[in-house]
């Protein structure tokens, strides 16, 4: 069994707990024990009961159960809890407005077993006459089906990704693989993915396709060929494998990472000069005069080489026409993160754990920023407690010597665009984060004004997730971005791009639009658990990236004193 497969069992258990309405800590426990062996990195299957017992958030009895499942490929107490007339109920989880409580009532009062059981009675006007439910939650359930609809087709890029890191570094490590690269859409960072492309230079193909459709991960082979497979993995996506010549390497790199617009621009021009591209080389006549690099591709039509994340024919073949192609930000640019949640409010770890994963990623500071009341669910701040958080972060950072934890809060904006909590505690800060989680769906007009009322206020710093939506899951309010780019250029504030793989938020257009006009960028993770602050700013990047954004353009690149800077100049 695979770690992956452990873990989902685990989470399965814990969904079907919560419906039913198990004690918190018992469901706590798996969903823990889930994470820890999803993200453990050798195999779970091949330790001990005691060594399971002895990672972090898992217990005795949890080990007992993982042995269980890899000595007999099946787990009792799981088979008897999917007996459970409420286990059907998980598949409503899916669904963005549906909860376990929700879920129970939708099943309890209308017999809601399925997603097109809840689809009917949403559509038959049913779940609105139930207690707590109206004609909003109604109108968003319908929502949150068509959106999960279309997440199925196209996959955001956080949960494909590292699965695809793991086919590919098995494909990179045989003998006969001599280059090696995930290109399409992948490479270019786009937010959702409709399938992998890998692309390997060999002069062996034969055992490299052998190896490939025998991948512990594929469930099934659509096709075998000498240059190009496809597969189908258990977690339901298809990869595509190309193996070429070395010598033509760089001009399949070309073609295959796309995008598809970018291709047929760069054609048509090259068309126009007599040249001929393909994913062999490029041609003048017969003779092949490019292939092996992506530079040489690009140095052979006069341009410049760019990465990846600019190709979509957003105008910088044009640039790369006239070499001025920006050096875009990276990953080693970031010196912090400006938005993390610690167990103050609803996250996992505590602050000090928050903090050693900052400096673990070599970060100069880090900016707590917990949530404000109107989150009743999630223990926001209140004015008493942002006042004791401030001293607690004041004593631990006694401990530090070259890395500092801002004070911070990831503050409601309400529906008339007020601050859930008093300027004069804000100002106590080093960090204020305006956010919207409530009233998604106010008229454009409102909701923009709502924003640029937020922009207005002094204490605020950051604009936090600017348009709310979660990939595939929750769609974007509906606001007015290029007055909010305004307000923010106006108001000297910061826009915030929300680098968790559920949001990425905001989107490339956008900062392609904010940095035209001059606004600062903070990616940030948003983290929940201290493993966020290292898996997703990647993820952060490769969007600003996909939006030219440059290190100038992207506040905490800045070192510590320089950022302090930066905050106290109004
Ligand atoms: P995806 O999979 O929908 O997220 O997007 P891509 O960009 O990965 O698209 P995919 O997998 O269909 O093809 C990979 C690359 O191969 C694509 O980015 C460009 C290239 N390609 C595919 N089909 C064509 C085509 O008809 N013309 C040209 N010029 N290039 C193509
Ligand atoms: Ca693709
Ligand atoms: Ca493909
Ligand atoms: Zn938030």
């Amino acid at each position: 069994m695979t770690n992956q497969q452990i873990a989902q069992i685990f989470n399965h258990i814990a969904d079907i707990l919560e419906i039913q309405g198990e004690n918190v800590f018992k469901i706590r426990a798996y969903q823990k024990a889930a994470e820890t062996i999803a993200n453990f990195t050798g195999d779970i299957s091949a330790l001990s009961e005691k060594e399971l017992a002895e990672l972090p958030g898992i217990g005795k009895a949890i080990a007992q159960k993982t042995k269980e499942l890899v000595e007999t490929g099946k787990l009792k107490y799981y088979e008897d809890l999917k007996k459970s007339e409420y286990a059907p109920l998980v598949e409503l989880l899916q669904i963005q407005s549906v909860g376990p409580k929700h879920a129970r009532l939708l099943y309890d009062r209308l017999g809601v077993k399925s997603i097109s059981d809840l689809e009917k009675a949403a559509k038959q006007e049913k779940i609105r006459k139930l207690a707590g439910m109206g004609e909003k939650t109604e109108e968003n359930i319908l929502k949150g089906i068509s959106a999960l609809r279309k997440h199925k087709e196209r996959i955001p890029i956080g949960e494909i990704l590292p699965r695809v890191e793991i086919i590919f570094a098995e494909l990179e490590k045989l003998k006969e693989t001599k280059q090696a690269l995930i290109a399409g859409s992948l490479r270019r960072f786009k937010e959702t993915i409709g399938d992998a492309d890998i692309l390997i230079a060999s002069e062996k193909p034969k055992p490299i396709m052998d190896a490939f459709v025998k991948i512990p991960q594929v469930t099934r082979v659509l096709s075998q060929g000498e240059t190009k497979s496809s597969v189908i993995t258990k977690d339901g996506f298809q990869v595509d494998l190309r193996v070429v010549e070395a010598e033509s390497f760089g001009a399949a790199a070309h073609y295959f990472t796309g995008s598809k617009a970018h291709n047929v621009k760069i054609r048509t021009m090259a068309v126009r000069k007599g040249i001929k591209v393909n994913e062999y080389g490029i041609f003048k006549g017969k003779r092949r005069i490019a292939s092996r690099t992506e530079e040489e591709v690009y140095k052979s039509l006069g341009m410049q080489w760019m990465p990846p994340e600019m190709r979509e024919d957003w105008g910088e073949i044009e640039l790369a026409l006239k070499h001025k192609i920006p050096a875009l930000v990276e990953l080693k640019d970031i010196k912090g993160d400006l938005q993390m949640h610690s167990t103050w409010s609803d996250g996992w770890n505590s602050i000090e754990e928050m903090a050693q994963d900052g400096i673990d990623c070599g970060y100069e500071y880090i900016a707590i920023t917990d949530h404000s009341p109107t989150l009743g669910i999630t223990r926001g701040l209140t004015e008493e407690r942002v006042y004791k958080q401030i001293e607690e972060i004041r004593k631990i950072n006694k401990k530090y010597k070259n890395f500092r934890i801002l004070t911070g809060i990831e503050v409601d904006v309400r529906e008339n665009g007020q601050l859930d909590l008093p300027n004069s505690v804000l100002k106590e800060l080093d960090i204020v984060v305006a956010s919207i989680h409530t009233k998604f769906n106010l008229p454009k007009e409102q909701m923009t004004t709502r924003i640029i009322k937020a922009l207005e206020n002094p204490v605020v710093d950051i604009l936090g997730h600017p348009t709310g939506r979660l990939l595939g899951k929750r769609e974007p309010f509906e606001v007015d971005m290029e007055k909010i780019i305004k307000a923010a250029k106006a108001n000297k504030k910061v826009l915030e791009l929300n680098g968790c793989p559920d949001r990425l938020d905001l989107t490339d257009i956008y900062l392609k639009q904010a940095r035209e006009k001059g606004v600062k960028i903070a990616i940030s993770t948003d983290s929940h658990k201290n493993l966020h602050l290292k898996e997703w700013m990647r993820y952060g990047v490769g969007m600003a990236r996909r939006g030219w954004l440059e290190k100038k353009d992207v506040v905490n690149t800045l070192p510590l004193d320089k950022f302090l800077k930066f905050l106290a100049t109004p």
